[in-house]
């Protein structure tokens, strides 16, 4: 017997994985828990049914949340995670030796021990020393922090369930006022693609506007996210994700990096057309 996973990216379209076997199903207060391994992908977690992340493509979603903020801001040394719980974030920021202080705060413990057990790839590094797990919703956390942080990685599910506060007005201008005054927040933005999707880009979108004076959208190709086109949303006080990009201190550093690389950091910030219009038009 086959077993296949499904996910419904709309009404009319689904995407489809086929499945070794189930290696963890849980439900924890928050949400459904579940592991699968598969031939095509690796492993991969799902939360509520939900694709979060393959061992096949995690590096371009967790290399892009990383080094296209580490590349421009000058001196990154104290960064906040919030969701983030498979480590895959975590993993990246802690190649840079000047950060000294990473705090991840994640909702939900069970998701971080599954992910220590049945994910080494992306967990390995939550050990760190410079690394504190604080088990909060994100959106409370940033509600008491002032002047904080050089950099704010909004690493969360979709805008639904215990994702929908980090969309909203309240946690943006949170998360502002978090920030030290050349701080910036980069958040997974959703896709484009479907409208079902860009209606929770747009809103997201237009509150990150209203909250910052810098705000700039980049894209990458996930192959298992829905249509497979995925944003992030670059918010800033004072360096600007291209014109402050310092090409030249990034590739000094010599990190290997199996998606990101300079010019890729350039060209993610070309949007197409359509993509464009759907940000204006709000
Ligand atoms: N690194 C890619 C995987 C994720 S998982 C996002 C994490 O955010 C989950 O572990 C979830 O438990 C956590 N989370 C959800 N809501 C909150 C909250 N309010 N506070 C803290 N953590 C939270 C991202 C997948 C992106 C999927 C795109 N379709």
């Amino acid at each position: 017997m086959e077993l296949w996973f499904t996910e419904k990216h709309t009404e009319n379209v689904t995407f489809s994985i086929k499945v070794d076997r189930q290696v963890y199903s849980g439900q924890s207060e928050f949400q459904r828990i579940d592991l699968f391994d598969s031939l095509e992908f690796g492993r991969f977690l799902t939360l509520d049914g939900y694709m979060m992340l393959t061992e096949k493509d995690e590096f371009i979603y967790h290399e892009m949340i990383v080094h296209v903020p580490m590349a421009v801001l000058p001196d990154v040394q104290k960064v906040l995670v919030i969701g983030g719980g498979d480590g895959g974030a975590v993993r990246e920021l802690v190649r840079y030796p000047e950060i000294k202080q990473i705090d991840l705060v994640e909702i939900d413990a069970q998701v971080i021990e599954a992910c220590k057990k049945y994910l080494p790839q992306t967990a390995g590094k939550l050990d760190d020393p410079r690394v504190t797990i604080h088990y909060a919703d994100g959106l409370k956390f940033v509600r008491s922090k002032q002047d904080e942080y050089d950099l704010i990685i909004v690493d969360s599910t979709d805008p639904f369930g215990p994702g929908e506060g980090l969309f909203t007005k309240e946690f943006y201008g949170n998360c502002y006022k978090a920030l030290t005054d050349t701080g910036a927040m980069v958040n997974q933005h959703e896709s484009p693609f479907y409208p079902v999707d860009a209606v929770a880009m747009q809103r997201a979108h237009k509150r990150i506007i209203d909250s910052f004076p810098i705000s700039r959208v980049y894209q990458a190709h996930i192959p298992t996210y829905p249509s497979g086109h995925w944003l992030f949303g670059f918010a800033s006080k004072k360096y600007h994700p291209v014109e402050d990009f310092n090409a030249s201190g990034w590739k000094a550093r010599g990190m290997k990096t199996k998606y990101y690389n300079d010019k890729i950091h350039v060209g993610a910030f070309a949007l197409p057309n359509y993509v464009k219009d759907l940000l204006e038009e709000m």
